[in-house]
Formats: C-alpha cells, structure tokens, sequence
C-alpha cells in the first residue's frame, strides 16, 4: 500500500460530498461555534496560494472544534458584486452575470480541491436575488429609521412623526443633518406632504444629500480616493474634479459612539482596534460661534481648544465653505475663485497629507471675536477640510503650528496667549503652559480654561461643548451596473420605497454597461426601469406619467451593501421571508471566529459593525457585535522576477551584464524562471506577443540571468504560484501543512518552495507508520510508556497552539512525534488511531484514510479530539531495589528526575520502610538517583 495523495484526496472529497459530512444543523443539542473566513470577490484570474492561507487556519479551527464536541457553522460564499466583472462587460459585452457564474464555478473547483469542511448547503452570492433582496429590506428599514439619542437606539420613523404631531421637534435629540429650523406641532401639521418629506429625509438613516464626490467626467462616474492618483483617474488617467451630486448617504455617524464602545468588548488585535478608533477619530471640544461683521450669517468653528480663544488671530473657512461666496468682498472675488478652482482638482487625501504647502486667500470679511468684540481676518485655505467638523476653524498661531506657519506665510499678526514663547512644545502639549493676554482665563492652566471658557460662551449664547467625530456619513451610490438596484422611486424628485412585499428589484438587462451619453449611471439604459404604483411591478420608461407610474433610482449600491450582513444570511440561507428565522439567528448568535485579511480594517469591518447594530436595535441581530474574535491572516508574499529591457530597443540584457546601458525594468513570469535565476529565453518570447522577436545578451556562460524581488503576491506581478499545481503535484494534505508551517498566522511571509519536499516526505513518513507495500502493519500490542510520551507531547502541544492559532508549530511538532515513533517501530493501534484524529485538522484527507484502514466505517472527523494525560509525560522511571543492611526487601517505582533529598523522604515515609526500622532510627540512608537506595539500620 502506497500514499497516493492524488487518489485519497479525490476518493474523499467525493465521501465527504456525497455523505454531507459537514452539513450543518441549526438544531442541536450541542453548543455552537461559528467560524467564518471573509467571502471572496471570484475574480477572474482564480486563486493562488496566498488566497487559501487563511482558509486553511480558519478550517482547522472548525475541524478541531468538531472534534471537540461543538456543532460547528463553517460556511462558505462569494462576494460576487463588483467592478471586474463589469469592466470585463464593457470590454466585451459578455454579461458580469455569466462571467460570475464562470469565476464561481472555477473559484469552487480550486476550493474543493483544498478539501475544506465548508457546508455548502449554506452558500451565499451576494449577486444572486434572492439573497440582495433582503440587502433591498436592510435599505428600506434605515430609510424608515431615525436614530433617538434619548434612548440610544435607531427607531421607527414613525416614532419621530408623532413627537412632531404632539410638540414639533425642539425636544428632539437626534442624530439628524445640521441646521434643522426649530419648529412647532402646529408648524410641522402645516407643512404640506413635501415639506414633511424633505423634513424627515433629515432624520432618516439613510438619506438623500448632496455630497463632495471625485466626479471623473470622462469615465461618466465617481471615483473612491484610492482610484485617484495626482489628481487623475488610475484607470485611464483621466481629469478628476470635485463635485456636488445627490448621492444616498448612511448615517453611520449616529453609531460613532458606540462603535468606539464596542471595541472594548472584543477580541481583535489591538492595532485593528486601533485604526477603527483612529477612523472613528473622537475630539472632545467646543463649538464656538463667531458673527460676521456687517452680515447676519455666522461662522461655527469646532476646536479642542476653547482654552485658546483669546488667541484666535484669524480665521480660516475651508475653500467649499458656504459662506465663502457670501462674504468676500468685491476686491477678493477673483483670486478666491481661482483658489476655489484650484483646490477642486486635489483630492482629500492629497490636502491632509501636503503639510508643507501652505496656501489661503483672504476674504476681505472679518468675524468679531465673541469676547473681545474686535475683528478678525477671514481666510480661505486647503488644510481646513471641508467634511470635517464645521469647515471652518479658529486660527490660533501660538497652539497650532499649521495656524503658525499660516501666519507666517501670510505675515497676519499674531497674538501669544502662552506665558512662554511661542515653540514646538505648545503644539504638541496641552498641559504646563498658563494663559495670559487672556482676560477672565489669565493665569489659568488648560484643564481650568477650558471649562471657564465653555461656561462663557454658554451664557454669551455663542457657544457649548461639544465631542466630534472623524467618522463621516457613508456615501452609498454608485454609478455602476454590476450592483443591487435600490428599491427607491421618485415622485417629484422625492424618494419613495417600494413596499418589501414586491422585493426583490431585480437589476435590469441594459443593452450597455458603460454611463449614458447624458452622464446618467449605466441604468440609465435600461428600458423597463419605472416603476408601476398600481400594479406593483416594473415596467417599461414609456409609461412613465408621474402619476401612477414613476421613474426607478439610477444608482446601484456599493460593494460594502452584499457584505455588512452576510454572516446572518448563513444562519439560514433559504429562507424567503426573513434575513434568517429568529430561532436560527438566536441559536448561533454571532461569529465566534472570523478570518480574513487586514485591508478591511475600516471598511469592511466598520461598515458591518454599524448594520449589526443597527439591525440589533431593529430586533433582528441577536448581539451587539457580530465578530467576537478576530484574526488577520499574513500576506503571502511572492518572489517577482524581472528582465531588463536596453531602452528604445527590443533586447534584453541578463543583469549581470548590465554596466551603463539604461534599461527599462519589466516583470517575467516566475513559471519561466528556474531555481538558478535562468529565464527560458524560448519560453520567454513565447510568453507574450510583444517579445516574440525579443533579442537577448546573454552572459560568458550563456545564461540570462533575472533580477528578484519580494512582494505581494499578485497576479499583476506576474508571481503567483497556482494551488492546482501544488495539489497535482504533492497533494492538498501536504499545500495545507505546507502553508501553515511557512510561519506565523499573522506575520507576511514569503512563499518558497524549496521547503515542500520536506512536508510531502513527512506525509510519506506518517504513512509508513500504519502500512508498508505490503498492507497494514498495525499491530494491538500494548504500546511502551515512550510511544505514549510521544502521541501525549503532541496532543498537549497541538491543543495549545490550535487554541493560540500557533498552527507552524503544531506542524513541527508533527514531524518531532511521527520521527519519534519512527525510531520506536511504533506500529501500535492504541497510538495511531488517536494520532490520526490529532492530525485530521491539519491534514484530512489522510487522516480519513488511515482510520479507514484502520476498520473504521465513518468519517473521522465526527471523532472525540484525543484527551491529553499529564501522567504520559512524567519522565520514565526506574524501579529500585530497596535494601535494608544490604538485603532487598522491596521494591519503589519513582519518577528518574527527583532529587536525593525527595527520594529519601519517600523512602523514610514509606509504610514499608517503617516496618523494616520497627520504631528505630535508620543510621545511614544511601540515595544514588537512577541507581541505589540502600539502609543501614
Ligand atoms: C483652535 C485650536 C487651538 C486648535 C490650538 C488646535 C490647537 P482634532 O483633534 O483632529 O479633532 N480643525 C477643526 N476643524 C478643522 C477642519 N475642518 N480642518 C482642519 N482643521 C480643523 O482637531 C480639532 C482641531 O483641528 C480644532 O481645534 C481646529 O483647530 C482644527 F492651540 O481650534 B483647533
């Protein structure tokens, strides 16, 4: 009998499959465990091997939970909305329904080939509609939610119109858009059906609102930050222009507090926890508001330091400001609107971190300084962002050095409020300066000052403390096709919801995926897009009257839509009515272990905390959280290999050989490259087109030699290394040991080969323990106390590290134990048996196989998880002859590493040993450990 990973590993891919092995039950007399890995976008370049790193850790931990007695929810699916398939369809026309389905269906292939213990029963696509449908009810719960700051909870909308019918909204305390007029019962019952509709869209979760976006008007859409580079698109490298348009935005800012809360409550690593708080960015300050001279408009500043108000040298409004046009002065209109202009072209990110440009135009309009009365300059500049706090900041040049270098540059007086000079030191530090030139705060340390200064401008009426947060409102439309349509239409430019009753709104054929030629997004080129108030269904534009029949919402939603829920959905994934039963929700929960990889920090991660909670106040989230503990796997790194090209030219120089020439660096495949450094030249031109007629120098041994580098694996540099072929070559058992003893979970390592001999030959080996040629050599001899040392060192060490995520060094424990038992001609049942169960997380297919051979009929996954037994591990002990005046009278098993001192106090408090004294002192007692115990008595 011969290990043939090939023929196992597909024998029992096909068992597990056709016997449903790991078919999940939501009832269960045991308790739960939910594993969860991050769904994949099916991409369609497949997956190579930095993709299943995390699968794998995520599947051992589910299998090893099993074997622990757990009913374990380990499931799998695909986040299958997205660009790529999109642009694939504006390409070629070929629809991103088709290509998913392709992507999906290779994506499960490679999967299988893995051999994970995913429930498939349990597969969500986000794409699909009968999933997005209850993504369309998630939408319309928030349109139809307020968020109470009373009762710190999203509420009914219906809520919120009864405060209003009974005392208009001046007692309302919620999270809700800024400069809402104050109005009465009476007032709010007089507004027409419009006015209380445009009113409410202030108060909802989600709402319409004009939002800032990067509009790239050659692509027809908007941009996210990181599509941007200086200034233009990445793809195409087309202008990129700030613009206002009417966008949905999620209210996630009326979770800021409680997202920061959560964190304290679970199990992440601390610099998740903590780019999550940076994200969510709390500044505990004031408000301060400060009139404009000659105007009725006033300007709201947001500062964490109301302490420093007497030093407030000039003002500064962000160039979007509302105010900006208002006020300036004739004088100043042209350079401002040039200013205006120029500072559309740059993005936010490219603002805040330009810390040394330091750019403005004055206004000519000056703001009167609450206490002092006098006249401040008003200012434009880029470092004020417009989205943050109020747009407009206070300018004090002795605490701020971006205030201070303003100032500077522009030569604006500036007031010292410090009783030091001006340094560093006030920028950085709050505390040990004291005030001065500050009137009623002279003398005052920040901590006094600022509450003196608050309680001022409270009874000015001009001011109030305040916590900001960073974490903005969430834009939530798109310009795209390959998303969910919201289930929104317009009556008068008002948006309605489609009753859930008609859900789903199933996304709309489209003869073109690219945006009209009047700017619409790609819907706009669906025919049948309006919606029918009568009948209840989608019909064709041509109907359109704006009566009964209305147009549909143009936007799709963004990709974050699919997957802030997902994990729900696999509680119960067929169900039609409902995201998933209460019972199922109640049963498992949330997420005892999530998987995935550390780029989705604060998208991701955030997006899907805020929809838990949300849904948690609506009654339908079982817990506050959805992810208790959470690991990020490494990156896998790839070994890149580079040709160099002399420039202007089609020759390619080996790099040893490269002296002046200037050459152009460019990626080779690693597939073309061996494990010298030697390019298959022939290969090579084959390769792509472009090199077909390449030309080489080659050096004095006739080699062309490449250069290296280490980075992300990626199929854009042309390094990934395919599962399939490591499957085809040593087997799914030995890529998964593999990937695991390549190093630490958490840490980015690089994926190198030249190790995976060693992993196959260690399966080999294990093999060789339960058969040879020619068939089992299982023996039921009662096993040496050294064969049980062995099997309990690896049990002991494998559940410590699967419980501290440790999965390299149970790897190498693996290959000490089975090296151990080699050398012991261990062929004992009562060894191997519990050794294949311990092995199985790892490496399954093989241990299905062993306990197989061993007799046994069903899968060894459902097995108890060996007991660890302390008692194995004592070292070996001797068992001594005890003499008395040099005869032996008995005989004591005692352990090999106690000392003299402890041997003779278990030999003088032996029963025995007194019975041969008889009541009488012993003389002597000779211990030599290991050896004799000898009295003389
Ligand atoms: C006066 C002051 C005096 C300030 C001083 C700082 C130091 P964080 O901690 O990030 O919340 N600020 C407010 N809004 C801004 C905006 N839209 N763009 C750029 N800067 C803005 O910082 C809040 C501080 O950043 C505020 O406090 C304000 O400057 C500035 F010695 O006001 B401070």
């Amino acid at each position: 009998m011969k290990y043939n990973p090939n023929e196992i590993e597909a024998k029992w891919q096909k068992f597990w499959k056709e016997n449903q092995t790991f078919k999940t039950d939501n009832n269960s007399e045991k308790p739960k465990y939910y594993v969860l890995d991050m769904f994949p976008y099916p991409s369609g370049a497949g997956l190579h091997v930095g993709h299943p790193l995390g699968y794998i850790a995520s599947d051992i931990f589910a299998r090893y939970k099993r074997h622990q007695g757990f009913n374990v929810l380990h499931p799998q699916g695909y986040d299958s909305f997205g660009l790529p398939a999109e642009q694939y369809a504006i390409q070629t026309g070929q629809h991103p329904a088709i290509t998913t389905e392709e992507n999906i269906a290779r994506y499960r292939e490679q999967l299988d080939r893995i051999g994970f213990s995913f429930d498939w029963n349990r597969e969500v696509r986000t794409s699909n509609a009968d999933y997005y449908k209850h993504t369309q009810w998630i939408f319309i719960q928030l349109f139809n939610s307020w968020y109470n700051k009373e009762t710190d909870k999203a509420e009914s909308i219906t809520t919120l119109v009864s405060k209003f019918d009974k005392e208009g909204n001046l007692n309302v305390v919620a999270v809700c858009d800024d400069n809402i007029p104050v109005f009465t019962a009476e007032q709010w019952k007089s507004y027409s059906d419009e006015e209380k509709e445009k009113m409410l869209l202030k108060y909802r979760m989600t709402y319409l609102a004009e939002t800032e976006v990067n509009w790239c008007p050659a692509l027809g859409t908007v941009l996210a930050n990181d599509e941007i580079k200086d200034g233009l698109s990445e793809r195409g490298g087309h202008p990129v222009v700030r613009k206002k348009m009417k966008q949905w935005s999620m209210r996630i800012s009326a979770y800021a507090e409680r997202l920061l809360q959560g964190l304290e409550d679970i199990d992440w690593t601390e610099s998740l926890k903590e780019s999550q708080r940076n994200w969510i960015g709390k500044s505990v300050g004031a408000s301060i508001v400060f009139n404009v001279k000659d105007h009725d408009d006033t300007i709201e500043v947001f500062t964490t330091r109301p302490d420093t108000i007497f030093g407030v040298s000039f003002m500064t409004l962000a160039p979007e400001h509302d105010l900006v046009s208002k006020i300036t002065t004739p004088e100043q209109k042209e350079k401002i609107a040039a200013y205006i202009d120029a500072t559309s072209k740059r993005s936010e990110r490219e603002r805040m971190a330009d810390v040394k440009t330091i750019s403005g135009v004055f206004t000519g309009a000056y703001a009167i300084h609450p206490f002092t009365k006098e006249p401040i300059e008003i200012w434009i500049g880029d470092y004020v962002l417009a989205g943050y706090g109020t747009g407009a900041v206070m300018a004090v040049p002795s605490g701020d050095s971006r205030d201070y270098a303003f100032a500077k540059h522009f030569d604006i007086k500036i007031k010292n409020i410090f009783d030091k000079d001006i340094s560093e030191e006030a920028f950085t530090e709050k505390e040990g300066f004291v005030l001065k030139d500050s009137d009623f705060l002279n003398g005052l340390d920040y901590k006094e000052a600022t509450i003196k200064a608050i309680e001022a401008l409270v009874e000015l009426g001009q001011g109030k403390g305040k916590v900001n947060y960073r974490l903005r409102d969430a834009v939530f439309s798109r310009q795209r096709y390959w998303g969910e349509p919201f289930p929104v239409y317009y009556v008068n430019g008002l948006p309605k919801m489609i009753d859930s009753k008609y859900l789903p709104i199933v996304l709309p054929e489209v003869e073109k995926y690219l945006p009209t030629e009047d700017g619409q997004p790609p819907l706009g080129n669906a025919n049948i897009w309006a919606w029918d108030t009568v009948n209840n269904k989608v019909v064709a534009n041509e109907k359109i009257d704006n009566k009964t029949i209305f147009p549909i919402e143009l936007n799709t939603m963004p990709g974050w839509a699919g997957s802030s829920w997902y994990w729900m959905r696999y509680m119960d994934p067929s169900n039609e009515s409902e995201i998933a039963a209460q019972d199922a929700l109640k049963y498992w929960q949330n997420v005892d272990l999530y998987i995935g990889g550390s780029e989705h920090a604060t998208g991701h991660l955030l997006y899907s905390r805020f929809w838990n909670k949300f849904l948690k106040d609506l009654g339908v989230a079982p817990t506050e959280e959805p992810f208790k503990k959470l690991i990020n796997q490494g990156m896998i790194l790839g070994t890149s290999a580079f040709v160099y090209r002399i420039e202007g030219t089609n020759t390619f120089i080996s790099k040893d050989m490269i002296k002046d020439e200037k050459v152009q660096q460019l990626y080779a495949y690693v597939g073309l490259v061996n494990s010298s450094s030697e390019l298959d030249t022939v290969a090579f031109k084959k390769w792509r087109p472009d090199y077909e007629n390449a030309e080489f120098i080659l050096n004095p041994s006739g080699k062309y030699i490449v250069g290296h580098e280490v980075e992300k694996m990626s199929k854009s540099y042309y390094n990934v290394v395919n599962p399939d072929d490591i499957c085809n070559e040593y087997g799914a058992d030995t890529l998964r040991l593999y990937e695991m003893f390549l190093g630490p979970l958490e840490q980015a390592k690089p994926w190198n080969t030249a190790g995976i001999s060693g992993v196959a030959g260690f399966l080999k080996k294990l093999w060789r323990l339960y058969a040879d040629d020619n068939g089992l050599v299982i023996t039921d001899e009662e096993p040496t106390k050294e064969m049980y040392k062995s099997l309990h060192k690896t049990i002991k060490k494998v559940v410590e590290d699967i419980e501290g995520f440790s999965f390299n060094t149970s790897v190498s424990q693996f290959m000490i134990c089975v090296n151990e038992l080699g050398q012991q001609k261990c062929h004992h049942r009562a060894i191997l048996e519990p050794l294949a169960i311990v092995i199985s997380p790892y490496a399954p297919h093989i241990a299905e196989e062993l306990w197989s051979m061993l007799g046994h009929e069903s899968s060894i996954s459902q097995e108890s998880f060996p007991e660890f037994k302390a008692e194995f591990l004592v070292e070996s002990s001797k068992e001594y002859p005890v003499s008395f005046n040099g005869k032996m009278r008995f005989k004591i098993e005692l352990p090999l590493d106690l000392s003299e001192e402890e041997i003779k106090k278990i030999i003088l408090d032996d029963e025995r040993t007194q019975a041969q004294l008889n009541g009488r002192e012993p003389k002597k007692l000779i211990v030599v450990p290991g050896k004799i115990i000898n009295i003389v008595g």
